[in-house]
């Protein structure tokens, strides 16, 4: 794809033709152009929610296809994710920069075995976007690692990430300790990924699955609002 890009000046698309070219350009994992663009984007006054979501997300769901059908290998896909991370550094200190409220503090990882972050790295933008304080703890954490940081960090909120369908049994494995533990209580827990669903969330004992990192941060409030509410009822 790059050959016949050679020439083209971002600048001069309009907003569809450049997403699309930020598309194939995430395709080919073409770091500088992913910057480029999305300083374009910005701009033009595009909020940087929808960049992420229309030209960073939506090109990696292509790349993803892609990898799913052996188009794609994983050294391409691991340029894909670092271009599609440079552009999520740019937007990560606008995303944080709305000025909300404090509303609690999340300690999140992805599970042993696992090592992939974007998605959880997203969750953590758009948390700290909304107030939360974001402990993250990165990737392949075993269940000691969570229990440690429970105890140092004292959070509302534990979340877990696992993009695999080999390590998200793993999840249950960090709950079942925490239960060991006597502390499953003490803690909301979310989880998120994108081979989870409701069903799998509620099987291993977590609080709520989240599809997305938007749904994480509402349903991230609405839990610690309610623990907040159950405290002031009880005091
Ligand atoms: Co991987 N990989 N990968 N990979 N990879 C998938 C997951 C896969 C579905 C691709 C495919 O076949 N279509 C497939 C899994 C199949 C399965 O399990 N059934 C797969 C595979 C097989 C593998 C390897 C085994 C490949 C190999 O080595 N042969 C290997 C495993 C390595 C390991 O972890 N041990 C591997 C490696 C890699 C790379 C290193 C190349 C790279 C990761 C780079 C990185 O993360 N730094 C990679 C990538 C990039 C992908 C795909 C293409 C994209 C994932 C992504 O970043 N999506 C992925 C295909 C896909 O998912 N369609 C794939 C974008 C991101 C924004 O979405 O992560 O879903 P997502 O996060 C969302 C939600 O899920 C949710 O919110 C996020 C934002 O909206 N969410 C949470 C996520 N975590 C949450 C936590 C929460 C809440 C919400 O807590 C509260």
């Amino acid at each position: 794809m790059a050959d016949e890009d050679d020439d083209i000046i971002l600048a001069e698309l309009d907003d569809d033709e450049l997403v699309q070219q930020m598309h194939d350009d995430l395709y080919d994992g073409l770091k500088d152009e992913i910057v480029e663009g999305v300083n374009i984007l910005l701009e033009r006054g595009w909020q940087p929610y929808t960049i992420l979501t229309e030209a960073l997300v939506g090109g990696m769901t292509i790349v993803g296809k892609d990898f799913r059908d052996g188009i794609l290998f994983v050294p391409e896909v691991l340029l894909a994710a670092n271009a599609m991370k440079a552009g999520m550094a740019i937007l990560k200190p606008l995303l944080a920069e709305t000025g909300a409220p404090k509303q609690g503090k999340m300690v999140i990882g992805t599970v042993k075995g696992d090592i992939h972050d974007i998605g959880k790295n997203l969750v953590s933008m758009m948390m700290e976007g909304a107030g939360f304080e974001v402990v993250d703890l990165g990737i392949n954490n075993p269940f000691e690692t969570y229990l440690d940081a429970l105890e140092a960090e004292q959070p509302d909120i534990l979340g877990m990430s696992a993009l695999l369908t080999t390590t998200m049994p793993y999840m249950k494995v960090v709950i079942d300790a925490m239960v060991e533990k006597g502390l499953r209580d003490d803690y909301i827990v979310l989880v998120g990924g994108a081979p989870l669903n409701e069903e799998f969330g509620r099987a291993i004992g977590a609080d709520a699955y989240c599809r997305d990192a938007a749904v994480a941060v509402e349903t991230a409030k609405s839990f610690v609002a309610r623990k907040h509410n159950q405290l002031a009822a009880t005091a």
